[in-house]
């Protein structure tokens, strides 16, 4: 804001010429001037551009007036003129801080504004992920057996024939090794074993029987693989939990007894169930384990076909052939095994149709269960 050189001028003139009541007056249009401009500083830099041009030592306005006004002054007007001086001074200086307390607190305002969260905002809702139901399922079957006393077993997914038949009691020959059609891995040129994807969990008990005395009490839950076409029953890829006990005092009861505690702690106290005579390679004898129909009571219905009995896994005492292949002795052990696939204890437990859709990973799906 430059010092307005004509009006000083021109007054320098005035206050020549003038009456004290005159000067009164060019202080009091001076004033005007002042206050219009400082009514109109809103920022830091106006209120910069204010304080200089007022009160500048070298080129302030006030200084100007100091210069033009006062020190030429007649000495019969240099009492009035320099009473105005101060007074306007001190109006300038009280202004002028009241405008910086004033610009300053309106930029403190607007930065807390532009700072300012609103705590009414509406959150933002995060989809919250659900364990898998196979993997609930799963968990519930390793609760079941870790409160028998049963420790949960791993082990690998790509096997070799050994393990998967052989040591089971399926000979190359046996025609059990065409009705789980198995996924066999391209052989590596030169390669001397053949790898395959287990059809089963067995592989797994038989690596730890290997590495392990009895007594062995373990479940081995995990993924298996069998060249099925994919509909609402089949996958190439489903789930299984195997259990195995071995120690030298078990008995078909304690088979029994540990199947039905199972079963019942599975789908509540009122299911009943029933062992069938079966066969399978690695037990004898073997049974086929079915349940009174959850969905009817055992009274008959569409999904039990109207027996009243719904057929859940297969399961028997541990062939002595099998404890041959692992260096235990058959003569003074005694076990039972079982393998249950785990998507269709599942789908009966929650009434799913469709394997297929444990695969799909639809979320409208999956969040059906958290
Ligand atoms: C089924 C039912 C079964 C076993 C699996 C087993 C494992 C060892 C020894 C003896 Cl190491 N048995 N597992 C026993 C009975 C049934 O699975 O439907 N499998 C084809």
């Amino acid at each position: 804001m430059p010092v307005p050189l004509d009006y000083t001028r021109r007054t320098l003139d005035d206050i020549r010429a003038g009456s004290p009541e005159h000067v009164e007056t060019l202080f009091t249009d001076l004033r005007a001037d002042f206050d219009a401009a400082a009514a109109a500083v809103d920022t830091a830099g106006a209120w910069k551009s204010l304080r200089d041009a007022w009160l500048g030592r070298k080129s302030g306005i006030l200084s100007a007036i100091t210069d033009n006004w006062l020190k030429p002054a007649p000495p019969e007007l240099k009492r009035a003129v320099g009473a105005a001086l101060n007074q306007i001074k001190a109006h300038v200086e009280a202004v002028i801080e009241e405008r910086r307390l004033a610009v300053e607190a309106s930029a403190d305002q607007l930065a807390l504004a532009a700072e300012r969260t609103d705590l009414s905002l509406p959150g933002v809702a995060r989809p919250i992920g659900t364990r898998h139901i196979l993997r609930q399922t799963m968990d519930d079957f390793e609760r079941i057996f870790l409160s028998l006393g049963y420790s949960v077993a791993q082990g690998p997914e790509i096997e070799t024939p050994y393990y998967n038949f052989e040591a089971l009691n399926i000979p190359e020959t046996h025609p059990a090794r065409d009705t789980m059609d198995t996924f066999y891995l391209d052989l590596p040129p030169g390669a001397l074993t053949q790898y395959l994807l287990r059809t089963h969990t067995s592989p797994v008990q038989v690596r730890t029987m290997e590495k392990q005395q009895p007594p062995v009490r373990i479940i081995v839950p995990g993924k298996v693989y069998r060249r099925d076409n994919p509909d609402s029953t089949h996958s190439y890829m489903f789930h299984q939990v195997e259990g195995l006990a071995v120690d030298t005092d078990i008995t078909f009861c304690e088979f029994k007894g540990t199947i039905e505690y199972f079963i019942r702690e599975f789908f509540g106290p009122k299911v009943k169930t029933r062992f069938r005579p079966s066969y399978f390679p690695f037990t004898e004898p073997s049974a086929e384990v079915d349940a009174s129909c959850i969905f009817c009571d055992g009274a008959g219905c569409r999904i039990c076909k109207y027996s009243g009995w719904i057929e859940l896994f297969g399961s028997g005492m541990v062939d002595p052939a099998v404890y041959g292949f692992v260096n235990y002795d058959a003569k003074k052990l005694c076990g039972f095994a079982f393998g249950l696939g785990v998507d269709r204890f599942a789908m009966l437990k929650y009434g799913i149709d469709d394997i297929q859709l444990f695969f799909q990973n639809d979320v409208r799906f999956l969040r059906q269960f958290s």
